[in-house]
This record gives C-alpha cells, structure tokens and sequence, in this order.
C-alpha cells in the first residue's frame, strides 16, 4: 500500500482490535459490538445524507413519549440501531430514546457475557430539517443479573458502571468518538473508502472557556446561582472569560463535540417551575459526562457529579453542566451559595 499513506492508517477496526488485544482473555465480543455501531451509524448517514432526496424530512406525524414530534429520520435511525442490535448474542437488552420500554432480547444459548445499549439514535433532530449536525449517542452497560434475561434494574445502573460510550456526529464530516475508559478516540469519516480513520487519539479538553452553551432564552427561568454563573462567564472581560463567547446550536452532540475540542461550558440547567432539567440521564447526560471525565473535564447536576447519580426510571431527565472543571466547580460553588 505503498504510495497511498494507507500503512499508516488506524481505522476504527484496527483500534478497537488493538484495544482488545490488551485483553488476552477477551474473546472479541465486546468490540464486535463497538464495530456494529460504528456500521450502523454509516448506515444511519447514509439515510440522513439522502433525505433530501428520499423526503424522509420533517415530522412523521405522531410523538414520541416524551410528547415531543417524532421526525422520520428519528424513527429511521431508531429502527437501524434495533435491527443492529436485535440478532446479536451478546446484546441482552436496549433502551433507547424512542422507545417507551425497555426492549429484551431473549437469553440465548451461547453463555456470552451480555452487554446492554442505550442510545438517543439522533439527538438534535428538531434541527435536521436546517441541515444541522445531529448526532447518535450509545451507552454500553454489562448485565447485572446473571440468567441472561434483562431487567428494568440491569438498564438503571449508575453511569460509573458504563463500560463504553461515545457518540457519531453527523456534520461537515463524520465521526466516531468513543471511551471504554482508557481516553477518548475520535475517528473521522473518509467517504471515499467507508472507514472510520483515527483522527483525534487521546483527546483532552483545552482548560480554557473558549465557548459558553445555553440556551438564553430560558434565562428567566434559572435560578439565581445559574443566572450569576452565566453572568460572569458571559460577561466578565478580564481573566479567564476575557475571550469567551456564547455558541449554542441546540443539537447537543454537536455543542458538546466543539466544546469538547475548544474548552467550554455547556449547560441545560432545571427549569424553575418544575426543577426539572430537559436532557435524559441515560443515553444522553451520562455518557456525554464519561467521555467528558476521560478527557480531563467534568459533568454535574449542580450539586452531584452526573455519573454518581442513581436511575430512578429509563427516560429520566436531569439537570446538567458539563465541560472543563473549572467552570463545573464554580458552578457548583455557587449553587452551594458560595462566593465565586
Ligand atoms: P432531542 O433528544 O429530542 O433532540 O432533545 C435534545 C436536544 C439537545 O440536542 C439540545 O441540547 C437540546 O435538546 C436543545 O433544547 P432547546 O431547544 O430547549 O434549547
Ligand atoms: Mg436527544
């Protein structure tokens, strides 16, 4: 392959067997699982990408339970993810966004460790019809109960228990990020030959607020505490917020992915009247604080770190702040009714 730069590549394949090879008692299937989402999120490109075309755009008409307007590329990416997960041995169950259960999967017979996915198949989605970055987030849980049947408790583990998370972006370009808690890995998308090529090993958020996240919009509804932090992150011109500036998408895995890569703050706080925060523990507020630990960052409801909290139920909604612990820490202080 010389001539071609190819030997030099590490694909997503490739890193994922070398991870394993660090396990010589492993035998392959959990990252046999790994490699089915980074496939299953081509295939969920491949839809987004021809939706133009095939007018799968806009609401499919009903709601989810969540009472939200289910888009049709929602319940397409929803569908490719079941029928990814659906025919493998070592899935025990799943959980998903669009999904009001849990979905078991029968014990079969092979004795394999089973693992359990949790995903938010496409986060974002209110902005597709703009052409946004959207985004597939995935959880991996291993069963707790040992007959090989799912239960409600193997879904409601803490976030501490994840073994894997990461997230697909579906943007300018595609990629694939991922930790098993040993770093974060970002693979880029090469069109031309369908592989996902590594592209960010080790990835570590810079300690610096570059990028300030919210919603504004919702300010009258924050608490005093949050309104002070967005003050001084927003406004203070000295210091360390001399040069930050406000960037919100409202697709969250790609707020958080450019955060990720610049420094920054991102916050979907409780709204007052209810307490109450919008984003789900279990498929999105987790693992985006698992990723966001491993690369040296950190992630809070206001007072308890994100991967501490206990489920109480699969579509539970939590306040959260995430992004570089400084920033974390400050709010959390202030939530406290510390000085800063
Ligand atoms: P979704 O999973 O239904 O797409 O909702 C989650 C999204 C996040 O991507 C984003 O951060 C947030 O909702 C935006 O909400 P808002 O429009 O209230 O700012
Ligand atoms: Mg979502």
């Amino acid at each position: 392959m010389d001539g071609t730069g190819w030997k030099d590549f590490e694909t997503l394949e490739s890193y994922i067997a070398k991870e394993q090879s660090l396990h010589p008692q492993s035998r392959g299937v959990f990252s046999n699982l790994l490699r089915r989402i980074g496939l299953a999120s081509k295939i969920i490109l491949s839809k987004a990408q021809r939706a133009g075309l095939a007018g799968v755009l806009g609401s499919f008409g009903r709601e989810n339970i969540q009472g939200e307007q289910q888009q049709k590329l929602d319940v397409l990416a929803n569908e490719v993810l079941k029928d990814t997960f659906r025919w493998m041995d070592s899935v025990a169950g799943m959980a998903s966004e669009e999904e009001e259960n849990m979905i078991q999967l029968p014990p079969r017979a092979s004795g394999e460790n089973r693992y359990l996915v949790l995903f938010d198949p496409l986060d974002g989605s209110s902005n597709i019809d703009a052409n946004v970055s959207v985004g597939t987030i995935f959880s991996i849980h291993r069963m707790l109960s040992s007959d090989g049947s799912a239960r409600l408790e193997d879904f409601l583990q803490v976030g501490t228990k994840q073994v894997a998370a990461g997230y697909v972006i579906y943007g300018s370009s595609t990629m694939f990020v991922y930790t098993t808690g040993n770093g974060v890995h970002g693979f880029t998308l090469d069109p031309m030959i369908g592989e996902y090529v590594l592209s960010h090993e080790n990835i570590r958020i810079p300690d610096v607020c570059k990028c300030f996240s919210a919603n504004d919009s919702n300010y009258h509804i924050w608490d005093e505490p949050t309104k002070r932090f967005a003050d001084i992150v927003r406004y203070s011109r000295s210091g360390r917020y001399a040069k930050t500036t406000s960037r919100y998408i409202g697709s969250m895995v790609a707020d958080l992915h450019r955060n990720l890569l610049y420094g920054g703050v991102f916050m979907y706080p409780a709204d007052t009247a209810t307490g109450k925060g919008k984003l789900r523990l279990l498929y999105e507020a987790s693992p985006m604080a698992f990723i966001f630990e491993q690369a040296g960052g950190a992630a809070s409801d206001g007072s308890r770190r994100i991967l501490d909290i206990e489920p109480t139920g699969l579509h539970q909604r939590v306040p959260l702040i995430i992004g570089n612990k400084e920033e974390v820490e400050l709010y959390e202080r202030l939530k406290r009714g510390e000085s800063a």
